[in-house]
């Protein structure tokens, strides 16, 4: 993939055009280079930087989010087939759901696409996640990071049950705890255990990223 081919690639996104986005991701996925898939997802990350730094700064609005992020999602759809080649070093695995009694995913979703955009190989447990589903999964994938959203305050006690649960077993240690959601505040987040809230998409990724590489 050419500079050219990245550019064009970041601006049909930035434009909101999906059509022009999946041409491109297409014709990079036919080729089946996991380079170019590379430069493809690097340009898509690109993007969704600006997209998130639009979002923060008050110049896009949550349709253009949300936006954005399904055509981020059905672009890396096509190219994670050339990506998941498990030999390929990533930035770790990260666990992510939605607390039990929520059934909100779009913001979820957004920061999986940015994690997977940024590297990491993410397991989705879906919403309404359980206690006993959100430790399995950690006990199965040692993630870097558990990643929990919560869009609805009467849920967000859940929260420290997953904590408390994941010490009850003995691997609270071995990993970092991320939250996010519009239930949240970074006041709630601490005091009940998380490691960090992320207001956004943007921060949290910025946020797991660090971790991954031991900062
Ligand atoms: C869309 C929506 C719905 C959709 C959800 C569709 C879907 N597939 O997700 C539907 C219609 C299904 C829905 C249902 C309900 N909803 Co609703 N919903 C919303 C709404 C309007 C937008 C939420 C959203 O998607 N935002 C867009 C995303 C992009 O933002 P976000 O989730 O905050 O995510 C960003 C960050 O927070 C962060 N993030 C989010 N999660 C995570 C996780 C991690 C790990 C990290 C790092 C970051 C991160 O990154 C994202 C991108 O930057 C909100 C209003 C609001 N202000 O949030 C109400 C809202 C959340 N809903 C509300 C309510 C009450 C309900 C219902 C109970 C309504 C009802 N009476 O049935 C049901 C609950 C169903 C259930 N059990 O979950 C209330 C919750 C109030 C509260 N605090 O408890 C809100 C706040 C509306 C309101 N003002 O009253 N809802």
């Amino acid at each position: 993939m050419s500079a050219q081919e990245m550019e064009k690639l970041k601006e049909a996104l930035l434009d909101l055009n999906k059509a022009g986005v999946l041409e491109v991701v297409s014709a990079t996925a036919t080729t089946a280079d996991l380079q170019a898939a590379k430069l493809a997802v690097e340009a898509i990350a690109g993007a969704l930087q600006v997209v998130g730094k639009r979002f923060q700064e008050g110049e896009w609005f949550l349709d253009e989010l949300v936006y954005s992020g399904e055509i981020a999602k059905q672009a890396m759809e096509k190219l994670s087939p050339i990506l998941c080649d498990e030999t390929q070093p990533t930035q770790g695995c990260v666990v992510i759901g939605t607390v039990f009694g929520d059934l909100h995913d779009l913001g979820k979703d957004i920061f999986i696409n940015f994690a997977t955009s940024a590297g990491f190989k993410v397991i989705d447990l879906g919403v309404n996640v359980s206690v006993e589903a959100f430790t399995k999964a950690v006990l199965e994938h040692q993630p870097v990071a558990l990643g929990i959203s919560c869009l609805l305050t009467p849920a967000a006690g859940g929260i420290p049950q997953v904590i408390q649960d994941l010490v009850e077993k003995g691997v609270r240690e071995s990993l970092k705890i991320i939250v996010g959601g519009a239930a949240l505040t970074e006041k709630f987040s601490l005091e009940v255990g998380a490691d960090a809230f992320a207001p956004d998409a943007v921060t949290g990724t910025d946020i797991i990223r660090a971790w991954s590489e031991g900062q």
